[in-house]
């Protein structure tokens, strides 16, 4: 799989929208060399350690900025003991300030020839190695079934220096011209994966701090395993013209995160927040067809005994706002941990 060839590097077109533009319509994808200073990226990195250190995630017997798994605290979104932890870290302000870096901004202004809004939800991933049993490597997929709206595009930036071997991301060049493809249920983030031969050609590379992975919602996209000995940490926003219609899940705080007021709480300063308030946005529902179909697939599979199903299952009974649906996935949940 690391065999995959490397990133075709845009970061000479970086000042050039149109030219970003066109290489971003043809691939699909745009890798770009230090779109954030390295050392601002470091100081969120530490930030992050400190609060996973707290939490029992590193190994004590490293220093905590060495970012090296304790394995044995292994564990995934959305369960409770990653929840317990991860909610601080994902709060944490210096994080939400990168996806709205200046230089971030202009550059999707650029690509857009017009305002660009950065999405209030984001995702931050810490994802522990592959060990043993545990594996939580994202599956191939897009995201256009997670963030609706109108075409959204997304930033993918590690937190800290991510060879391929630390679980890099890997995009299909040209895979987007396809639109939506069918989906399955998949075992990693989101839990939906391609279900058909994926178009395009895989492409991935080492990233250094403040390096930028860019892509369009349909373009087919997967995570490399995690081999090293340290958690892998990262996080995705989502960009889109700022007179496109955005659907409503894009402007909550990340589930189990609490609401805005509880977030921007322990922040010292105040700037950042709600920066969309006064926008003229155009918030619609998002189309839950895609998960529908994909929950439906999944308590289908779990009644068979399919542990395949477990993730999705676990993201029913913690999210779905359906009381119905939480109780029969509870059920099934006993039944496929039952020994
Ligand atoms: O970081 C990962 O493992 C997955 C990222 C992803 O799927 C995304 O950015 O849409």
């Amino acid at each position: 799989m690391e065999q995959y060839p490397e990133f075709l590097d845009s970061t000479d077109l970086a000042s050039d929208g149109p030219a970003l533009r066109a290489r971003l319509d043809r691939d699909g994808y745009l890798f770009l060399r230090g779109l954030i200073p390295a050392a601002t990226i470091h100081a969120v990195r530490a930030r992050l350690l400190r609060q996973a250190a707290a939490g029992g995630w590193l190994d004590p017997d490293h220093p905590a900025e060495a970012g090296i798994a304790n394995q044995a605290a292994a564990c995934k979104d959305p369960e409770d003991r990653y929840m317990r932890v991860f909610r601080n870290l994902w709060r944490d302000e210096e994080l939400h300030r990168l996806r709205t870096h200046p230089d971030v901004l202009a550059l999707f202004a650029r690509l857009f020839g017009g305002p660009a809004l950065a999405h209030p939800m984001f995702v931050q991933r810490n994802i522990f190695p592959q060990a043993g049993d545990f594996d939580f490597t994202t599956g191939a997929h897009q995201d256009r079934v997670h963030i609706g709206g109108a075409t959204s595009f997304a930033m993918w930036m590690p937190l800290g220096d991510c060879p391929r071997e630390k679980g890099a991301l890997a995009v299909a060049s040209g895979s987007h011209r396809q639109g939506i493809l069918p989906t399955k249920v998949g075992a990693g983030a989101g839990g939906m994966d391609i279900a058909v031969p994926i178009p395009g050609t895989w492409v991935t590379g080492g990233f250094r701090a403040g390096d930028a992975l860019i892509f369009q919602d349909v373009t087919v996209h997967k995570a490399l395993p995690n081999r090293t000995r340290e958690i892998r940490m990262s996080f995705d926003a989502r960009y889109q013209p700022m007179d496109q219609p955005v659907a409503d899940t894009n402007m909550v705080p990340y589930a189990g995160c609490g609401t805005w007021n509880e977030v921007y709480a322990g922040w010292e300063q105040p700037a950042g927040q709600y920066y969309w308030k006064d926008l003229p946005l155009h918030v619609v529902p998002l189309d839950r067809s895609h998960y529908e179909r994909r929950d439906a697939m999944a308590f289908e599979m779990a009644e068979r005994g399919d542990r395949a199903a477990r993730d999705a299952i676990l993201r029913i009974v913690q999210r779905d706002t359906n009381e119905a649906k939480r109780a029969r996935a509870e059920t099934l949940l006993a039944l496929l941990d039952a020994p």
